[in-house]
């Protein structure tokens, strides 16, 4: 017997309701017009576009790297990627161009999708690095991607794929050094996207407001996966409104979100229990919510907000309960300040640095196992050797504790990581760039609590001797080099860092000394 087709695309196609002329995406953008798209359109759409990548004759497991602005087409294209068997590359569309000449290099991706306006820059990368394709796609239904695909047939057989085919390269940066590329296969995506739409009671009628990016695992992912695999319409932003979102409320069940948009949903007079009548479910990830948000929340709207946990590695790990759950049991409490019990199939211990397993209560780095954590990292088998532990746990570099309920807590990271408004960054990638800036001995990045963002990033640099480098002019300086959420909110020139007697910066002084610098 020939073994079923493993390919994501398969499982979500197989979701498609019956009627395939009913709406599957409405799009929802403030002074935009409404577009709809029905699932029959997403059939033909994502057929056009795998045929187009299947007549390149790219090779087996060909990279599709992609930098676009979020829009109907973009998730397509994604759909068609997989439909097509080859692998989804995304990337931020902030990042500028030392940043996408490190992906472009690394992937060797046989496609490059960017914007027009891009076409310049990100064609003369794409081509040096040996990319034959490079494709335009803009959020107005234009470019050559579309315009190629229009030409294709709107028939198309799904790949055939096997659990363990790669369907998706997710960068994700690490405490040393430049980015790396998870792995993720098709078994890891479907499996945990199928429990999710279980251990969150996706039902029929659930309609979803997507608001978040689609270059990251929340909106590409958790929140795209959710709704396709539950044949759910989706309402579509191009860009989170807190205003749109709250109007669309009454007309949809289910939002998911980071922590930044709570808070700025919360600043809204217009959300209250009316508005919130029909919705079914909140969920919040990616970053810490504060317990100040979820307990206003839950003021304001009569809801409590579902806090869940994951990671670019390993998409979901745990969650809080939807309803009671058995494993734990029956428990249904949502508590703020925890991130919930381990997702079924998803195992996770807490381990002290001499990799002696902790008992209940106690904090140390998390680790994990399941069908859902990531082969490896892309050319990288050293970088993968060191995130694992010899029996095959993946460090997550979160700290946390498991309590006598089951309930899991992240209480820090061991990996120097700033999270903010759900963004990662890594000091130690923007303090070499401001290292190399004329005039600056060494530098530190922190992160300090900032009301809207959660967490931002603060500089503090030293001059070299007999320079007087300018805080302002650093600042200009790293605009033009890194993506706008990586540069730091402030920057100090101060004559020297705090460092311990082993010669090592301490940050946590520093953290400490600006920690009311946005509060
Ligand atoms: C924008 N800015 C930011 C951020 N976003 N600064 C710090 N952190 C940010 N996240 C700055 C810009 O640099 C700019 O500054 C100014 O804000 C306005 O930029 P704009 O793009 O207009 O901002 P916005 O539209 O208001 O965006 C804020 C946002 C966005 C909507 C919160 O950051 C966002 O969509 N965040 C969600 C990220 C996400 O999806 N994460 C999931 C990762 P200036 O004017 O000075 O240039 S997946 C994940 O983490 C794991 C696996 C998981 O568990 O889900
Ligand atoms: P990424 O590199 O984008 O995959 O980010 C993953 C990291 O986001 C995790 O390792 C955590 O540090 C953090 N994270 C995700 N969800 C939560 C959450 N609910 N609470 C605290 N941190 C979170």
């Amino acid at each position: 017997m020939t073994a079923p087709n493993a390919n994501l695309f398969a499982a979500l196609r197989a979701a498609f309701p019956q009627d395939l002329d009913a709406v599957a995406v409405e799009t929802a953008d403030p002074g935009q017009p409404v577009l709809t798209y029905s699932w029959r359109d997403l059939d033909r759409a994502t057929a056009m576009m795998a045929n187009l990548l299947a007549s390149l004759k790219l090779p087996a497991g060909a990279r599709i790297a992609v930098q676009v602005e979020k829009s109907v087409e973009a998730m397509l294209l994604y759909l068609a990627t997989l439909r097509a068997g080859y692998v989804f590359l995304p990337l931020n569309t902030a990042y500028q161009s030392a940043e996408i000449e490190y992906f472009i290099a690394n992937a060797e991706p046989s496609v490059v999708v960017c914007a027009a306006k891009n076409f310049g820059w990100v064609s003369k990368i794409a081509f040096k690095a040996g990319t034959k394709n490079v494709f335009t796609l803009n959020d107005d239904r234009t470019g050559s991607l579309l315009e190629r695909a229009a030409h294709c047939s709107d028939q198309h057989t799904i790949a055939l794929k096997k659990p363990d085919d790669m369907a998706a390269i997710l960068y994700t940066s690490g405490t040393t050094g430049r980015s790396k590329g998870a792995m993720l296969s098709h078994g890891n995506l479907l499996s945990n996207a199928a429990m999710l739409k279980d251990y969150w009671g996706w039902k029929p009628g659930d309609v979803l407001i997507h608001a978040l990016p689609i270059f990251h695992v929340h909106g590409l992912f958790v929140a795209l996966h959710g709704a396709l695999l539950n044949g759910s319409k989706m309402f579509w932003l191009g860009k989170f409104d807190p205003k749109a979102v709250i109007a669309l409320m009454p007309r949809a069940t289910v939002f998911m979100g980071v922590p930044t948009l709570y808070v700025r949903m919360l600043a809204e007079p217009a959300l209250n229990r009316d508005a919130v009548r029909n919705m079914r479910l909140f969920i919040a990830g990616s970053a810490p919510l504060l317990i100040e948000t979820f307990t206003e929340w839950q003021q304001r709207t009569g809801h409590t907000i579902l806090e869940r946990y994951g990671m670019s590695e390993t998409a979901m790990l745990t969650s809080n309960p939807y309803a009671a759950d058995a494993r734990y049991g029956g428990q249904s409490e949502r508590r703020g300040g925890t991130v919930g019990f381990p997702l079924p199939g998803v195992s996770l211990r807490v381990q002290d640095d001499e990799g002696q397993a902790l008992p209940t209560g106690e904090i140390g780095g998390i680790q994990v196992k399941g069908p859902n954590v990531f082969a490896g990292y892309w050319r990288m088998p050293e970088k993968t050797k060191e995130e694992f532990t010899a029996d095959g746990w993946f460090k997550t570099g979160d700290v946390g504790k498991v309590d006598e309920r089951g309930y899991v807590t992240i209480v820090g990271r061991s990996k120097d990581l700033i999270i903010s408004g759900g963004y990662n960054v890594y000091p130690a990638e923007i303090e070499g760039y401001i290292n190399e800036l004329p005039g600056v001995a060494e530098s530190a990045l922190v992160g300090v609590p900032h009301p809207d963002f959660g967490e931002v990033g603060v500089a503090v640099v030293t001059p070299r001797p007999g320079a007087t480098p300018d805080a302002d002019a650093i600042i200009a300086a790293l605009k033009s080099k890194l993506a706008n959420f990586k540069i730091p909110k402030r920057c100090f020139v101060v004559a020297e860092l705090p460092r311990n007697t082993m010669g090592k910066v301490q940050k946590n002084l520093l953290r400490d000394q600006h920690k009311a610098l946005f509060t």
